[in-house]
């Protein structure tokens, strides 16, 4: 678990455990003062289900918030989103404010309340089977769309050498004819990769340059069409006009959003903008190699509840691992 919410997280369990502990001890005493009046010794059975009812204290509901407060701010700080954060306190709420909850179980309760939550989050933005659907359908056209720098290319490329490997052939369409070197960018992957790369020139219509890319496929019999497009944000009006266009005219059979992971909570916000905008079918969070932090793909999944297909963890192609809920789940919580 990363450490920062790992901390945090014990700290949380620590403080319920100890308050659990003094309520114990309390009753105990409690107990120890006025016992036998009411239970007759002969009563085993009796009696030990009173005890164990004394043992199991409740938590008050407003001793719950100021231990919460901790782990709130520890999860906000690894950009966990404050909706996803809000559920969270909610269903751990649930499962041990005012229920008898032994100290020896807190820990456990929370940690799987957690859990919980995460998995249900990545279970509803549900999953897809990108070979299945390459295999599927020819030629099988996929647009990459996001940010500035998230990783596009990088990402487009990776997938190309992933599908290599299962047999599946790409071409790649240089639809961001605005970034200057971006099309030799798009043709240096293609060159290590023995890829063809369609192409126009800068300033070029980019919806023209993937309608081709797709002839170019239909004609080879490329299993799958790879389409890389500009980076854009809000401000980009133009450029968003644009990418709407390309959809249009290119109709592609699926759009991948690439995010940042280090972008942190802005993640969501970008993925609900492409949302609105645009569309898409799922998204890559990339550069989790190098984020600590590791809340963005919680808030981005619960935001716009959509698959995340693929991770990338480096910059060389093979640093793409296919997501796996559990794995992540374990990581931050495990
Ligand atoms: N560490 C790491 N770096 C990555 C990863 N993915 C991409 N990068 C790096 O991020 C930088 C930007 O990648 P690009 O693929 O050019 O990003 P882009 O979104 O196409 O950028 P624009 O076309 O300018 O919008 C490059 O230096 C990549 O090597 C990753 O998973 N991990
Ligand atoms: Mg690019």
């Amino acid at each position: 678990m990363i450490d920062f919410l790992k901390k945090a997280f014990q700290g949380f369990s620590k403080k319920v455990e100890e308050e659990q502990g003094e309520k114990e001890e309390k009753e105990k005493e409690k107990n120890k003062a006025e016992p036998v009046k009411v239970v007759e010794p002969v009563k085993k059975g009796f009696f030990k289900e009173i005890e164990k009812f004394v043992i199991e204290t409740k938590l008050s509901e407003e001793n719950f918030g100021k231990m919460f407060s901790e782990l709130e701010d520890a999860l906000l700080k690894n950009n966990v989103a404050i909706d996803v954060v809000s559920g969270i306190k909610t269903a751990l709420k649930w499962n041990i404010v005012e229920k008898p909850v032994k100290r020896e179980d807190v820990n456990k309760i929370v940690k799987d309340s957690l859990k919980e939550f995460v998995a249900k989050i990545f279970q509803d933005a549900g999953q897809i089977d990108l070979l299945s659907k390459v295999r599927n359908k020819k030629p099988f056209v996929i647009l990459f769309i996001g940010v500035n720098g998230v990783g596009k290319t990088t990402t487009l490329a990776k997938i190309a050498k992933y599908l290599q490997k299962n047999n599946l052939s790409c071409v790649f369409g240089a639809a961001d004819t605005f970034r200057a070197a971006s099309i030799e960018q798009l043709e240096e992957h293609a060159n290590k990769l023995g890829i063809h790369v369609v192409k126009h020139n800068y300033g070029a219509d980019a919806a023209a340059v993937a309608y081709d890319a797709i002839t170019h496929a239909k004609a080879q019999g490329i299993n799958t069409v790879l389409i890389d497009t500009a980076g854009r944000s809000h401000t980009n009006a133009d450029l968003m006009d644009e990418l709407a266009k390309v959809r249009r005219v290119a109709k592609p059979d699926m759009v991948i959003l690439t995010v940042d992971s280090l972008t942190g909570n802005d993640a969501a916000e970008q993925a609900k903008l492409f949302e609105d905008k645009i569309g898409f079918d799922a998204f890559i969070l990339t550069k989790t190699d190098t984020d600590e932090k590791g809340g963005a793909i919680i808030s981005v999944s619960y935001t716009v509840k959509k698959p995340i297909l693929f991770l990338g963890v480096g910059q060389r192609y093979e640093d793409l691992k296919p997501f796996k809920a559990e794995e992540i789940i374990n990581k931050l919580f495990g």
